[in-house]
This record gives structure tokens, sequence and C-alpha cells, in this order.
């Protein structure tokens, strides 16, 4: 038991990051997680996470993304270990169907360096894609990765190193909101009192915020990790980190980086609804065959023995955009989940952001995209 200036609830990507942000400050803040720091339950497992700048979800987004790169290289530098690297980003999509020309878009808005590659460039240029027909891309060299599960536990040490009280293992029962202005949460090992309330429980956000629950589906995505059979090919000196629309789904993958396969993500935004609750990660069923498919069909340099699949979830909005935002009639309670499947790459300005409304009450970015009022109202 004990009192704190913000309890952060949820130590994944944003909890984690937003631990840090607070303590960086000198706020006293109690992180709490209901599995073990860095676990593979949630949303951030399986090593890497794409971190494209020319956002074809919205050129709004791009100086947030600019602004979490920028972070990731900081913390990274603190961490001692680096947490981004710039690898370059390919996005590939079927001509007319608007992910080229989103992500042009978001390039040109933000003065962002890109090259449009046509199927033939694709080809010539990063030889381990056999493009389709319809293929175009569009290459953003500063754009590249972030070593997941590594910069959650560098979050966490960073925001102990800075004073963090941070419980691992210890899952919230219940939160209040106290006479004078702040809240109470209890958990399966005590009860805490703090001046605010961050929430970041990821896919669990329905369970915590229950108006939330018809708005926050929590799907389940298949990552797999396949022994290349030319492996020089998919270097990371060489080969960018990529997402591919293709008539089977939008895929996405990565150089090879501290595993010897080849890591490709199942379609983005699969209809496989899932209970985060459910005891294990299996893949999901079907995956592997579309995952297989993929490989055969555009890169088939990868396409060799399978050597491991991982399931993690997405918290999806109907709009497909985050929620950041203080809860209505409790203003001392900020709400930072669902990010619909796009939302790693942000952890480290969602915490700036967080660690901003929890100790100002604004952030200078234009939050309005992200508010609860689309799904709650006020
Ligand atoms: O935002 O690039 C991305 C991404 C790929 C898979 C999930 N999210």
């Amino acid at each position: 038991s004990g009192t704190f200036d913000v309890i952060v609830v949820g130590l994944g990507g944003m909890g984690s990051a937003t631990c840090y942000q607070l303590a960086k400050r000198g706020v006293r803040v109690l992180g709490l997680e209901k599995f073990e720091i860095g676990h593979a339950m949630g949303s951030s497992h399986g090593l890497t996470r794409i971190l494209r700048l020319a956002y074809f979800e919205g050129s709004a987004y791009v100086p947030l993304v600019r602004r979490a790169r920028d972070l990731w290289i900081e913390t990274g530098k603190a961490a001692g270990e680096p947490l981004f690297f710039e690898v370059g980003a390919l996005d590939i999509g079927r001509q007319g169907s608007g992910i080229v020309e989103n992500a042009e878009t978001a390039c040109r808005d933000h003065g962002l360096a890109y090259d449009l590659l046509d199927r033939e460039a694709i080809a010539r240029r990063f030889p381990a894609f056999r493009p389709g027909a319809d293929h175009v891309g569009l290459y953003q060299p500063q754009s590249g990765f972030v070593a997941s599960e590594r910069a959650i536990i560098a979050h966490t040490a960073l925001a102990l190193h800075h004073g963090a009280e941070i419980h691992g293992c210890e899952a919230m029962l219940g939160w209040e909101a106290t006479a004078g202005g702040g809240v109470r949460v209890r958990t399966d090992q005590g009860t805490y009192e703090a001046g605010r309330l961050i929430l970041s429980p990821g896919a669990w956000i329905g369970d915590i915020v229950p108006a939330l629950k018809p708005s926050a589906t929590v799907i389940r995505q298949t990552l797999g990790w396949f022994s290349p059979l030319q492996p020089a090919l998919f270097a990371p000196e060489r080969f960018p980190v990529f997402t591919l629309e293709t008539e089977g789904g939008h895929f996405y993958g990565f150089p090879l980086w501290q595993h010897p396969g080849f890591k490709l993500g199942s379609p983005h935004y699969g209809n496989d609804v899932y209970d985060p609750d459910t005891p294990t990660r299996l893949p999901s069923p079907g995956h592997r065959e579309q995952l297989r498919a993929c490989l055969a069909d555009y890169i088939p340099a990868a396409n060799g023995s399978l050597l491991g699949l991982k399931a993690c979830m997405y918290t999806m909005t109907p709009d497909e955009h985050f929620i950041i935002d203080t809860l209505p009639g409790c203003e001392q309670v900020v709400v930072a989940s669902p990010c619909s499947g796009h939302g790693y790459k942000f952890a480290s300005v969602i915490g700036e952001v967080l660690a901003d409304l929890a100790t100002r009450g604004a952030s200078p970015f234009d939050l309005s995209m992200f508010s609860l009022q689309r799904f709650i109202g006020r």
C-alpha cells in the first residue's frame, strides 16, 4: 500500500514508456502489470515492430511518429543499447488501392524523403521480392524497426533507475475516484492511492473501462519465422521492413535480426476475434497456410522450413485510430488503449504524451483524432 502521484496500469509498450517519462520528471509513479514485465501475452512480443514514417493510415500521424523515432533513439542511448534500427520501409500496394498514394501524401505533406518504385524497380532494388503484376511501392529510408521486447525492458529499467516503483505479477481488481479528486486502486496485493491514474492495459481495456467493451474488438494475429533459402538477401543492410498488400491480405515483415528466421506477419486486420483471457497464445487456424502462400507467391527466397509461430493481439477500434483521452466525468483518469494494430511504434511518444497529460493536463500534439467521445460520449 502507498500513495503516489500517478499509477500506471498495464506495463506493455505504452505503460512502460509512461513510467519512464514520469519517473524521469521526478514524479512518484507506481507501475502495475498483471503478468511479468516483458511477458508474451499481449501485443508487443516477437522481437520487433515496424516504424514507418510514410504513414498511409493518415498523414496526421507523421508528427507523432517522427517524435517517436527521436525518442526511440534517445532512449536507446540512455539504455545503452539501440532500440531503433533504420533499415528503411517499403510499402508495396496494389495499383489503385490507395496504400502507396496515401504513403506518398504523408511524405509530401511532411517533407519526408521517398522513392516511388514500379514492379521492376522493387525487384531490382530488393531482389528478395517477386512483386505481382499490379504491385507498386514506396520506399522511405528513415523508417525501420523497434526492438519491441527489449524496449519494454529498457523503459522499465530506466523507470526504476529514476525512482519508479514497478510491480509485476500484480493484478488490478478495481479502482475508484476518491473524494479528494484522486484515485484508489485495489490489486490482488494491496491498495494504493494517487492523484492520477493512467490505464494502458491493451487488450483488457474492455474489462477495465466497460463502456469501451463494444468499441474495442480484440483479434488474434500470427507471426511466423521461416528459414530463408537465401539469407543474404534478408540482411538488415539490404532488406527493409515492409508491408505487402496482396489478394490474400496485407502482410508485413522484417529483415533478419537476432533470429535465424525471416519474420512474416499474418494479414493485418484479420477477423479472428479473440478472448485475451485465453490462457495460451496458439496461432490462428489457417494463418500458417496464409503465411506460406504469401512466401510462395511473393518472397520465394524466404520459403524454407517453418521455425516458429507466435500469436499476439490487436485491439481494434471501429475507425482504426487510437484512444488517448481523459475519462468523461473523471478527469484524473487517462485511457490509452487500444491502438488498433498499428500502435507499438508510437509507444515512446505515447509515454511522453501521457506523462504530459498527467503532469500538465495537456500535450503539444493534437489528440483530437484519439478522443473517447467517438465511442462513449461526454
Ligand atoms: O504498423 O506497420 C505496422 C504494423 C504492421 C503489423 C502491425 N502493425
